[in-house]
Order: structure tokens, then sequence, then C-alpha cells
């Protein structure tokens, strides 16, 4: 299979063929109007009706007109939508990521491509153009964001002393034509070990901020991997082909040939300048921190560029969704991999608690120790993430909360199965204690709990299948309204269950349970 889209437009389009995409004509205000209409439906519908947004005639609080449009959800506004991005069926959105994880594809330079419809190099030229606020980037949360903030860039850097690539999503505030503050939630992002190379080199980092191109680009932008794995390679195994790309112009750097715009330039990583606050996906104003800055030597982008923005803020968002998505393959395929615990199932993270603060991880027959190690494992993949880790049995169905609260319940018992770990990074976290210099430092914490079944249980206690089986055929005879039924939904053993348990039961089906009530009586009368 190979992928269906060589660009953005190409997917828009099929969003548009699938009715997933929403085309506003009217004029829309980008500073205060645009992100608010499309957070209503994140407030206001389900999440199988949200849609992705295009908006063609866009404005600003100066009164500027932009040659372009905005497209915002496009990603991940919905499951439909991100299988849309992916170019697979929504079953088949697991297997895509697995594969690509397994087998990268290196890119593929090509001579030239659309990103090179407009070249803007050198600093007047680029101030008189505009520069980077020539475009409609929209203010994300107007009436506490203090910029238009670049929501879905794509920062390609490489490696210093390896030269390995690496793609990431960090967020960029418009401060100038030619400057764009960049924020990193943590030491441990990518672009922050190499800014901590670069700076002991004694040299620049060079920089191209990629807006647009084929989504396969954005969905692995977002994703947590491995230092040293190239999000290009991952771009191609999900595609099945290798992404082609383009040289820079005024750094040695190569970006995706359909990209709707390219930002270049460097970074000096001995300045450090005040940025944000800015909404985030903890549901509150992330902090002013102090952040490196990326000064502008060239802008090239295709003629009346669709500007992508990715909703993200309060929870849930696309921004929510598509780390969701990903991170659940991600750390499956850690778990089962590279830590050797085959038993995990799958491991579900949830949207409230940002996709990083908690997740659950399902087991099937876990041997003794397994639960364990797949909590400590999981714990260990990323300081910034699992702040309340739990392991569950293959019977509880993770993307239903009321089944996990189900299995802390009575599968639990907290002096027994609670550890808490020490040494984590509290992320956008205002309940973790600051150190005095107010710089993030490990001063988290994370919860650990056992929530597997410690030995044989007593059964399910709901009817047996095949009396459910039969209640779904009456059921539907009656004409009563549709089931969409929940799991479990009939009874099962676990373990503590005897001969005499299952023949007793067999008998009072057959109405003989006046026998067992004989054999139960003292004396038997
Ligand atoms: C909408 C959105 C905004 C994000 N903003 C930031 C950000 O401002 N700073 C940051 O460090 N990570 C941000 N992230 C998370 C990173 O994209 C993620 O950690 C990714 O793994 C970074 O790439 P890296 O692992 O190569 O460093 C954002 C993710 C999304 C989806
Ligand atoms: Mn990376």
């Amino acid at each position: 299979m190979s992928y269906p889209y060589r660009d953005l437009r190409d997917h828009l389009a099929a969003l548009d063929s699938r009715g997933l995409l929403i085309r506003v004509t009217e004029r829309v205000n980008k500073d205060t109007e645009l992100v608010p209409l499309v957070r209503l439906q994140f407030r206001g519908l389900p999440e199988e009706r949200r849609r992705a947004f295009l908006f063609e005639h866009v404005t600003d609080s100066r009164d500027r007109s932009f040659d372009g449009s905005v497209a915002i959800g496009t990603f991940a506004a919905s499951r439909g939508v991100y299988a849309t991005a992916l170019g697979a069926p929504l079953d088949q959105v697991g297997a895509v990521w697995q594969q690509a994880l397994s087998s990268p594809i290196e890119p593929k330079l090509v001579d030239t491509g659309p990103c090179k419809d407009v070249v803007i190099v050198g600093p007047d030229v680029l101030d008189a153009s505009g520069g980077v606020d020539a475009f409609p980037h929209p203010v994300s949360t107007p009436g506490f964001d203090n910029a238009p903030f670049l929501t879905s860039p794509y920062w390609v850097t490489r490696d210093p002393e390896s030269g390995e690539y690496n793609v990431g999503t960090y967020r960029g505030m418009i401060k100038g034509p030619r400057r764009v503050g960049l924020q990193m939630d943590t030491p441990s992002q990518h672009i922050a070990v190499h800014l901590r190379k670069a700076r002991r080199l004694g040299r620049r980092l060079e920089v191209a901020v990629v807006l647009g191109g084929v989504p396969a680009v954005g969905l692995a932008s977002v994703q947590k991997l491995p230092y040293g794995v190239s999000e290009y390679a991952i771009t191609g195994g999900l595609m099945g082909e290798p992404l082609e790309v383009v040289r820079c112009e005024t750094v040695n750097l190569e970006v995706p040939a359909s990209a709707e715009v390219i930002i270049e330039g460097t970074i000096d990583p001995e300045n450090l300048e005040p940025e944000g606050p800015f909404g985030e996906a903890s549901g509150y104003l992330g902090p002013r921190t102090m952040s490196p800055a990326l000064e502008v030597t060239a802008i090239t982008h295709r003629r009346s560029p669709v500007v992508q923005a990715f909703i993200s803020e309060f929870p849930p968002s696309e921004s929510t969704l598509m780390r969701k998505i990903g991170f659940e393959n991600v750390y499956r395929r850690f778990l089962r991999q590279a830590c050797n615990i085959d038993a995990v199932q799958d491991v579900c993270f949830y949207e409230l608690a940002s996709c990083n603060m908690m997740f659950v991880i399902r087991l099937s027959d876990p041997t003794p120790g397994q639960a364990w190690q797949a909590l400590y494992a999981a714990s260990g993949y990323e300081p910034s993430m699992g702040k309340i880790v739990v392991a569950v049995d293959d019977d509880v169905d993770t993307s239903d909360l009321e089944s996990v609260i189900w299995a802390l319940s009575f599968r639990m018992q907290p002096r027994r199965d609670v550890r808490i770990l020490d040494g984590k990074l509290p992320r956008l976290d205002p309940s973790a204690p600051l150190p005095p210099g107010g710089e993030i430092a490990a001063t988290g914490s994370a919860l650990l709990i056992d929530a597997t079944r410690s030995g044989p249980y007593p059964p399910a206690s709901l009817p047996a299948q095949e009396h459910m089986l039969r209640a779904l055929s009456l059921w539907e005879e009656l004409d009563l309204p549709a089931l969409s039924l929940r799991e479990p939904w009939h009874g099962y053993e676990l373990g503590a269950w005897t001969d005499e348990n299952r023949e007793e039961a067999r008998l009072a089906t057959l109405g003989r349970y006046l026998e067992t009530g004989l054999k139960l009586s003292n004396p038997p009368t």
C-alpha cells in the first residue's frame, strides 16, 4: 500500500469527500474568532461528530487579509480524521504504526518542489515581506495568550556531532518578522539535546521550521520516539515509501518538498529570552519561561499557502487525540519488544490527563513479576510521562474508565499493590513543588498500581454467556431499544470455582435447586 497524498491539499480533498471538512468562506478574524469557533466542537460535540475546518477568508485585528487559508483540526479532530491523515482505514491505524516503527524508510532527496514557489532571503527582503508574521497564524487562546504561536510546526535540526536528523513539534511564539520563540517542555526534548551540543561546540544551531506537507510528517513529529530515530524515516515507514525532501536555501538541512511554508534560520544557544505563557494540554496556561529564539534567514513557501494549526490547549483536543494514538503504539511496542513483556496487550492513554499523566497497561495472564516489570518499564520510558500508571488484566476495558475503577476497587490493596517512585519531571503540573529558581527539576513522583488479580478469583457475577445470548435474541424479538454492550457483558470463571459450584449452578438452571437446598440443610430433612 502506498500513501495516497502528495501534500496537505490532497489530504484536505480526501477529508472533504468524506464529509469530514467544514469550509468557512465568511470573513473570520484569526486573532479573536477562529480558534474559539473550532473550540466549540471540542466542548459541545461528541468525538465522532467533530470535523476539520478550512478557513478560506481570514482577516486579523489589524484588518489585514491573507493570500492563503488556515487549516485546523485536519489531523485529529476525531479518529476518522486521524485515519484519513494516515491514509488507512480506522481499524488499521495500529497496524500501520507498528509497521512504521519496525520498518523505517529513509527520505529521498529531489531537486525541487512546491515549497520553493516563492523564495524570500535576506533581512531586508524578509522585513519588507512581513516575514513570519505575513502568514495567518491564529491566536490559540484569545484573552490569555500573548501572541499567535505556531502550533503545528515541525522543527528540523541535525545533531551537531553525528549529523542525524530530528523532527519535533514545539510551539513557536511569533515575536517579529524574523524572530520565533522556541519552547521546550523538558531538557529531554531532542532539539534541546541538539542545542546543548551546539553550545558545547560554540556554534549556532541551524533550523528549518516546516508547516504543512504530507500529513505523515506531522504524525511522526509529535511522536515520542527514542533519541537518534529519525522522524523522517518513521514518516517513510508510515507512508510505505520515502518522503521527498529538498535542500534549504540558507541552512544545511533538507525539508519536505511539498510543504506549505519553510522558515529557515539559526538559534544562538547562549541566548535565552522570555517566551509565553500559552494555553496548554494540562488545561491551564503554561508558565512564561526563558527560552531560545530562532533568527530567520529565509522563508520559502507555496503560492496561497494553507497555513496549518493544531487545536491544542484544553483537553480533549486535536493535540491530545493525535498524541494518544501515537503514544499507545510506541509504548505497546516498547514494552513488548524492547522490554520483552509478551503479556502486554495494549496501553491506554487518557486525553483529560493530557496523555502524559496517566496510562493503563492491559496484560493477558501475566506471569509472576510481569505486572511490576511492565509498570517500572513504562515509567522509565520518559521522565516527564506517567504520574499514575496502572496495570490491569485483559478482561478490563481500558477505554472505559468505569471498568478501570472496577479493577482498582476489587483487585488492588493499597499497602500491597502500590508504589511511589521519585525523580519524575513534573511537566506543566501546577501541583508539583517548584524548586527555588523556578527551573524545571525532577521534583515529581509517580504512582504505580498493580490492579491485576493476585491469584484465583471467583467468577464475574453476570449470567453465563449462553443465557445472555438467549437474552439478546429475546431482546430483539421484543423490539427493545438498540444496545451498545459494555465489557464484560456475561459472566466467566476466573480460577476460584469448583466442580461442586458448577454442578449446583447447572442444577439451578434445570430447576433442580431444591436438591441443592436439601444437600445444604443441617440436618438434611
Ligand atoms: C500541538 C502540540 C504542541 C506541542 N508543543 C510542544 C512545545 O511547545 N514544546 C515541547 O517541548 N513539546 C511540545 N509538544 C510535544 C512534542 O511534539 C513531543 O514531545 C515530541 O516528541 C517532540 O519531538 P522529539 O521527541 O523529537 O523531541 C507538542 C505536541 C503537540 C501535539
Ligand atoms: Mn526525536
